[in-house]
């Protein structure tokens, strides 16, 4: 799974990148400072985790990870070339999740697209930007397909997508192998001045970048303060990637055999033996059974062993789905 950061230029999007994957990313106050896009693992931040290694004490601990990208901003004109235009439109193909970025800002210094802050107009011209790039590929699949009385089907599909985007709005069908922008889920996160001081006429994750940037060294508690005091989402960071597992069904369930305690991202209904695919291919393939607790049952217990023996986990077999914070144990043959 892999999140985009999408917006204009001079919004904030490296600078939110940075906080987000502790990179480095080239964060300036001229606009297109970033061209190619920067990509970064981001780690969940896992209370049940934290407390799975307290009572485990585990050698190795290992978070969920998530891919996040970086993608250079866009501007009106960017379906037809201007700006970065297509480069900007083909990295956004590849993300499941779009973060759209607004800018709340206010600072003479740092330049933006227009004189004004206004986040719905600035909302609007992006969108308009991915319908405007999907209506020109599904013009130009038409064009492909449309002397062919095989594909009359999927013409008449492409007819009625096109009639969408043309009237502005997101299709409701797709074909397979047409890579539309505007279909892919989104969450619209407002950047908001440390102050508090800005409205915005838009609703989304609010959350100040300067604020966070300012606060990194603080207690938990403090930093939740001060978003309180500045008007934003008093979970900061991690409540924005939480809302962005919960955006994609991203659920996590625990290993704690060996030396490794570890959490893995996975979407909502995967089979326990897709699971345990991930882990090893091995354990998919000799798959036998699996022994599966419940993170709540283990924390009663105070541990997996303990929790076996008042009989609280439970043995599944391949077709088990797997729920979020199940403690799993794969049996399987090796190889
Ligand atoms: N006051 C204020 N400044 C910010 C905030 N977020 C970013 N900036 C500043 O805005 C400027 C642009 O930030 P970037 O993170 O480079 O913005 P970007 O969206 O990646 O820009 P491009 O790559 O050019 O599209 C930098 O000078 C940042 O320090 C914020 O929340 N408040
Ligand atoms: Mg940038």
């Amino acid at each position: 799974m892999k999140i985009g950061v999408v917006g204009l230029p001079n919004v904030g999007k490296s600078s939110l990148f940075n906080l987000l994957t502790h990179a480095h990313a080239q964060v300036a106050k001229f606009p297109f400072t970033t061209i190619d896009r920067n990509i970064g693992m981001v780690h969940v931040p896992d209370e049940r985790l934290d407390r799975i290694v307290e009572i485990l004490n585990p050698p190795k601990v290992k978070y969920a990870q998530i891919e996040f990208v970086d993608i250079a901003g866009l501007i009106q004109g960017a379906s037809q070339g201007d700006g970065l235009g297509n480069k900007f439109l083909a990295h956004i193909r590849d993300v499941d999740l779009i973060l759209h970025v607004l800018r709340c800002f206010s600072r003479e210094d740092i330049p933006h697209t227009d004189d004004t802050i206004v986040p719905r107009r600035d909302y609007d011209i992006v969108r308009t930007e991915l319908l405007l790039s999907d209506l020109i590929i599904t013009e130009r699949r038409i064009d492909k397909i449309k002397k062919r009385t095989e594909c009359k089907e999927e013409h008449t599909q492409l007819q009625a997508i096109r009639e969408s985007l043309s009237q502005g709005l997101v299709p409701e069908i797709t074909v397979p192998d047409l890579p539309l922008l505007s279909v892919k889920r989104e969450i619209i996160v407002l950047n908001m001045d440390e102050e508090g001081t800005f409205t915005s006429d838009i609703d989304g994750y609010r959350m100040s970048v300067k604020l966070e940037e300012d606060i990194v060294d603080f207690s938990d508690a403090e930093r939740r303060e001060l978003r309180i005091d500045a008007g934003v989402d008093e979970r900061g960071l991690s409540g924005l990637i939480t809302t962005c597992l919960q955006t994609l069904s991203i659920i996590l369930f625990y290993t704690i055999k060996g030396e490794e305690t570890r959490a893995w991202p996975i979407t909502k209904g995967t089979k326990i033996s897709d699971a345990a695919g991930m882990i090893h291919t091995d354990m998919k393939e000799g798959f036998i059974k699996a022994e599966v607790l419940g993170y709540d049952d283990f924390l009663d217990a105070q541990g997996f062993t303990a929790a076996q023996h008042a009989g609280k986990t439970h043995i599944e077999g391949k077709d088990y789905r797997v729920q979020d914070g199940d403690i799993i144990l794969i049996r399987f043959r090796a190889k």
